[in-house]
This record gives structure tokens, sequence and C-alpha cells, in this order.
């Protein structure tokens, strides 16, 4: 297996730093594109062969050096009860909200874990294809704080004022919310990891909206549980992103998270320095992917410079491809960066 993205997971030296992109499945492939438009997103992530296909499509096309399963994070939130739906253009939408400790009775994280199986034979059958390519799988799961964030807000949210009124408000409802959804989420894990999945990556989108102490109150010490949980610990690499990760890593660093997945706005080569031992990945801003050959040439180079002298970093966006991008613009990245060192 090409064991470039574990090795610098693991924080050990590689030839040539690995290259993966958060949003790598998605609506920028044609061929994403083509299932999408027979099917529904939920129908997508809830078939495993759709979502095996699907995870493949980006290693077939462009040859990144990891895959990451075709899910969504939400699938917990909407195991536990949530009832989810995505609109064209919308996103995602809880039709009902959880907002007083009431309306906590409609979680149930024990009957919860028994809905997720299909995801774990995605993950399983995701492996068996994946043979061919001899690239490792990254499974994921979003953090507790962000998953609280869509079943109270019910949506996507500029601000997230309806769980931060929550939160000041009545505080130990979200912090049972919190619990339910990392009850669940350690299950998922460790079910994820049971059905193959080489690494891990816990996606905390929205804790930028959160103050470094609110941060230690409403989300480290949940994230923190999750590894903790996980049975066979150290067996697979353990990522940690968060956008407003610039101001959060010292605390992301005390996660027991093996990487720092951080967006634009950090100093990355600052972070590996202050953080040895713990290998990072990212972090170019995906809109310079919106700029010529030329200006993607000099932007990729100043990070790989940048990064030239440390072990352990992985090559990423800040945050995802977004939908509207060129295929070629990507295979331009991929191959810009897997020419390196070369
Ligand atoms: O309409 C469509 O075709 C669906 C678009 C789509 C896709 C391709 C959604 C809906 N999710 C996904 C896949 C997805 N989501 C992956 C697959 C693997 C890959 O990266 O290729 C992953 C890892 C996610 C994770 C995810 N989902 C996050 C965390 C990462 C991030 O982008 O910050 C979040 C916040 C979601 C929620 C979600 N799912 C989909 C949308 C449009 C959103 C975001 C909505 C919002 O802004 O609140």
């Amino acid at each position: 297996m090409n064991s470039l993205y574990l090795n610098a997971a693991n924080n050990q030296e590689t030839q040539r730093p690995p290259i993966w992109l958060m949003r790598q499945a998605g609506r920028y492939m044609p061929e994403y594109r083509a299932i999408r438009s027979k099917h529904s997103f939920m129908s997508m992530i809830h078939n495993p062969t759709l979502a095996a296909e699907i995870t493949l499509q980006p290693i077939q096309a462009f040859g990144m050096d990891a895959a990451i399963l075709f899910s969504d994070i939400l699938t917990t939130a909407e195991a536990l009860g949530g009832h989810l739906e995505f609109h064209e253009g919308r996103g995602p939408l809880f039709k009902n909200p959880i907002r007083t400790a009431a309306d906590l009775s409609q979680l149930n994280a024990q009957t919860g874990k028994k809905k997720l199986s299909y995801v774990y034979e995605a993950a399983a059958l995701t492996k068996q294809k994946l043979t061919d390519f001899g690239v490792p799988l990254i499974g994921f799961c979003g953090a507790p704080f962000t998953i609280a964030a869509y079943l109270v807000e019910g949506q996507s949210s500029p601000d997230l004022k309806t769980l931060k009124k929550l939160m000041f408000t009545e505080p130990e409802v979200v912090h049972h919310l919190l619990d339910l959804i990392t009850d669940i989420t350690i299950d998922y894990a460790n079910g994820q990891l049971a059905a193959g999945v080489d690494a891990f990556q816990i996606f905390d989108t929205w804790a930028l909206h959160l103050s470094w102490d609110d941060f230690k109150t409403f989300s480290l010490p949940y994230i923190q549980k999750i590894i903790a949980g996980l049975k066979n610990p150290g067996a697979a690499p353990v990522t940690v992103f968060a956008r407003g990760s610039s101001g959060l890593a010292p605390l992301l660093a005390t996660s027991g998270a093996n990487v720092l997945s951080l967006d634009w706005q950090s100093n990355l080569p600052e972070i590996k320095k202050a953080y040895p031992h713990l290998a990072v990945q990212g972090n170019l801003d995906p809109h310079i992917l919106y700029g010529s050959k030329a200006m993607i040439e000099q932007k990729v180079g100043l990070l790989l410079a940048a990064m030239k002298p440390y072990k352990g970093f992985i090559f990423n966006l800040g945050h995802g491809i977004m939908p509207d991008m060129d295929p070629e613009t990507i295979r331009f990245l991929v191959k810009l960066v897997q020419s390196h060192g070369a």
C-alpha cells in the first residue's frame, strides 16, 4: 500500500508530502454529478455500493494519496433521531430541532448505534475496492459541538445564535446533548475502524464560533473522550480539523489527535515547530484554485518550501473543494504536489 499518508500522519519522514483534499469526492466532478442526477444525496450515502464507487472517483481520476469515505458528518445526527433532509441549494435541514430538555427525549444513542451499519458496510466494501489502487481509506465523523450546532439550529447558521443562547441559559441541556452525541460517535468511530478504515478524521467545522474558554467547555472534552474511547489506540492515526484553528491550535494539540488539520489562516510551520510530536495537515486557501496556474504554482511552492524542513506534513486545503471548481485544476494541483522532490 502507498504508505505516504499513513507515515506522514504518524509523524514519520516521507520522500514527499502526501496529498488528499477535503471534499475530493463531490459536485465539482462530472462523474459524481452523473450519479447525483439519478439519486438524492441521502440515498447515495445510504447505499454502500454507490458510496464505495463515489469514494473511488477522485482516486481513479486524479490519484490522490488517500481516499476519504463518501458519507457525511450528519449520519450520527440522523441515527440519534434527527429528521434530516437535504434541500437543493439550502444544505441540511432538521425538521425537529433540539432546543429544550424535553426535546432531548426524541434522541436515543442506544437505538441510534444500530442504525449506522450502512456506513460500516460502505467502508468495508470501499476497502476491498481500494486494494487495486493501494491507497489508505480515511473514515470520519463530526465533532459533537458541530453536530449539536446542526441539531439545535436545525440548519446551517451564520452565527449559531440559537445554540449559543442555549449554552448560556441552559448549559446542562447542551452538555446532555453533547454527551448523547459523544456516546454514539465513539461507537461510530470504532465501527468504521473495525470495518477497516486506516485512519480517522474528526471535523469540528463550527468550532470557529467558540471563544477559547467555551471551546474548552463545549468542544474539546468531547473530542478528547472520542479519541480516548477508541478500542485500539494508536492503530490508526486520528486527525482533528477545525476552522478557526489558528487560534485554537494549542487546545487542539491536547485533543489526543496525531494530526492537526489547519485552516489557511494558520501559520503551518510555526504550529509544526510548536508541536513537533504532532503531524500537521493543510492549509492552502481553496480559493487560490480559482487563480491562474502560475498563481497556484507560486502559492503551492511557498507552502511546500515552508514545510520542507519538517516531517509529518500532509498537503491539503484549509477547507473543502468548492462545487464550481474545475476538475483540471485539481488534476494540476495533485500532480504539482506529487512531483515535488521527485
Ligand atoms: O448535493 C450534494 O451532492 C451533496 C453535497 C455533499 C457532499 C459531496 C454534502 C452535503 N456532503 C458531502 C460529502 C462529505 N461531507 C464528505 C465526503 C468526503 C470528501 O471530503 O470527499 C465529508 C468528509 C463531509 C463532511 C461534512 N459534511 C462537513 C465537515 C467538513 C466541512 O466541509 O466543513 C460538514 C459541515 C458537512 C455538512 C454538509 N453536508 C453537505 C453540505 C452541503 C454540508 C454543509 C452545509 C453547511 O454549510 O452547513
